[in-house]
């Protein structure tokens, strides 16, 4: 196992009061360089994210359909951490930021890697901070799942 250190060195939220924080963990069966490629396209985030159809980068206006602002805010390729915050659209999740960052693991005497995913982001009006973090932490699951399949089909 890694030092937790290492690791909480990149997670560090703060939330306030009327928001929720969590942190989720996924292994996955192949190299760290290669799951990083997938990662560190912020402008490609459809490759691995199954509820994103399509990412433009730099249009302010005229997308039909529900459509998220987001500005990338680290991307670190020696330390294989990536952190993003949500400036706007038209969803409920308000000052949501996120860190993911991998780190090298052995898996069944192969490379793997451990993806570590935070985030923080306000409870809206109406919710509970429960709900919230359920909400959030079901997307990223799904997209840490996706993550997963996508790179270790590419990696056999
Ligand atoms: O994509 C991420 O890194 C994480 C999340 C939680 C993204 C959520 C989302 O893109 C939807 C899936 C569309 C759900 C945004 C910004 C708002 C939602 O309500």
């Amino acid at each position: 196992m890694m030092e937790s250190d290492h690791l909480q060195r990149h997670h560090r939220h703060q939330p306030r009061e009327n928001q929720c924080s969590s942190t989720l963990f996924k292994r996955i069966k192949a190299p760290v360089h290669l799951v990083w490629s997938l990662v560190r396209r912020f402008d490609q985030p459809q490759r691995y994210k199954p509820f994103i159809s399509r990412c433009v980068v730099d249009v302010k206006s005229g997308l039909p359909a529900t459509t998220s602002t987001e500005r990338l805010e680290l991307l670190d390729d020696n330390e294989h951490v990536l952190s993003i915050k949500i400036l706007g659209g038209d969803h409920r999740l308000r000052n949501y930021s996120s860190v993911i960052s991998l780190h090298p693991e052995v898996i069944d005497g192969r490379p793997g890697t451990l993806v570590v995913e935070s985030f923080v982001v306000d409870v809206p009006e109406g919710n509970t901070k429960d709900e919230t973090c359920f909400f959030v932490e079901a997307l990223i699951k799904c997209n840490l799942k996706s993550l997963a399949d996508v790179s270790e089909r590419l990696y056999l």
